[in-house]
């Protein structure tokens, strides 16, 4: 049994997280989405065949290692269904497909028993998925595309069992719409020659499409880690609940961690800082005097020094905050903050701070309103407001 990772995609949703790195590659919980599925499918296939296109590199490089993994690249980015055809010449007759951007905790290895299965997960909102319809034996008669009257909560979860026979009928279908060989188009028509199982996935699903999908996904898997507790530290540290505190991690005196989190390798905590639930410090960050951090993802050498606030947010590589940068996360009406999605103002949750890509410098005294979003190598001067989208490559200045 072999397995085909879609992760060719660019995540125009997550921009500007997406602007350096290809959306399997965002970390949640101190590592990317991507390693999270590989470390549910390794066991269970033979071969995990990745499909790359987009920023392929930084996959490459960071998963060459992986005994079982290959790397495919897809042509161009025309669709999912060309997406595992990239896979044609390599796989088995059976194997498993996953799109490379969803977080799901069920173990796949009942759902490999069948020949053709697709996972579908019970949401609120199906009108924003394709929704999958099954008989009473639980084979699916119907895909509707984000339909206004949908026929059930059922969605489908990104997760395939088939054999070689999809590949002819991806071949056959039609150029979609929006000009893409969708995977969905052969699957409509498998229904109609086999019987397709949908399976339903009972644990945490998470299709990582916008920036407060990533915060979610975090929550959730930072509420099942452990405490850890390897790198040093200093005097009167208090490090409360679930806490994961990597080799060559300091936490300096006076600082306080409530759980969890999780502080990676080479990062530097305070002195005096407080790090809040539901925060990762990825590789080498450091947050330092009275800076506070909550519910946020910093990545890899990011530098929080002095007297700062960041809450609900998702911070990039190689930022720098000036002293006293602040980011707000709540509106004063409690009404879910604003976010634009594509050129879309769409509700998110009721608590985000910003959305900040890499290598972004603010000067002292900067402050962001909620749901803003910052492009890469951005400059923010000193004692800016921030309350729109900020382009990548921009000086702001006043
Ligand atoms: P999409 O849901 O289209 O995801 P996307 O990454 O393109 O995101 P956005 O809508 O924000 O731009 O695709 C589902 C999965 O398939 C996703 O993991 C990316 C992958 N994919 C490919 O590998 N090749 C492709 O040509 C396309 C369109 C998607």
């Amino acid at each position: 049994m072999d397995s085909i990772i879609l992760c060719a995609g660019k995540g125009e949703r997550l921009k500007p997280l997406t602007e350096n790195r290809p959306k399997p590659m965002i970390p949640i919980a101190g590592k990317p989405i991507l390693q999270h599925i590989i470390e549910k499918v390794e066991d269970l296939v033979d071969n995990i065949y990745i499909v790359v296109k987009y920023k392929k590199e930084k996959i490459i490089d960071y998963f060459k290692d992986y005994p079982k993994v290959k790397f495919l690249e897809q042509g161009k980015i025309d669709g999912t269904g060309q997406a595992v055809l990239t896979a044609k010449d390599y796989v088995d007759n059976e194997f498993l497909v996953i799109n490379g951007d969803i977080i799901f905790e069920d173990d796949l290895r009942g759902f490999l028993k069948y020949k053709y299965a697709i996972a579908v997960k019970e949401v609120e909102n199906p009108e924003n998925f394709g929704v999958v319809v099954l008989d009473e034996e639980n084979n699916i008669v119907e895909i509707q595309e984000k339909p206004k009257n949908p026929k059930s909560n059922l969605i489908n979860a990104g997760i395939y069992k088939f054999d070689r026979k999809i590949f002819d009928l991806i071949e056959k279908t039609k150029i979609s719409k929006r000009g893409e060989r969708e995977i969905t188009d052969a699957i409509k028509q498998l229904i109609k020659e086999e019987k397709v199982k949908g399976i339903k996935l009972e644990g945490y699903w998470n299709d990582v499409g916008r920036p407060w999908d990533v915060l979610e996904a975090n929550k959730h898997l930072l509420s099942k880690i452990n405490r850890d507790i390897k790198g040093k530290i200093e005097e009167n540290v208090v490090i409360k609940g679930n806490v994961v505190i990597e080799e060559n991690a300091i936490i300096k005196a006076n600082s306080v961690i409530e759980g969890p989190a999780i502080i990676k390798k080479g990062a530097v905590v305070g002195p005096l800082a407080y790090i809040r639930p539901y925060t990762v410090l990825m590789e080498n960050t450091f947050v330092g005097n009275s800076s506070e951090v909550k519910a946020s993802i910093i990545m890899k050498n990011t530098k929080i020094p002095h007297l700062s606030y960041v809450g609900d947010s998702i911070i990039g590589e190689n930022c720098n905050f000036g002293c006293n940068t602040i980011t707000a996360n709540l509106r004063f009406d409690d009404k879910p903050v604003k976010v634009n999605i594509k050129g879309k103002r769409v509700e998110s949750v009721r608590k985000l701070g910003i959305i900040m890509g890499d290598n972004v410098k603010t000067g002292i005294q900067v402050s962001f309103m909620p749901g803003v979003k910052v492009g890469s190598n951005c400059w923010i001067g000193a004692s800016c407001l921030i309350d729109r989208d900020i382009e990548s490559n921009t000086f702001v200045y006043k």
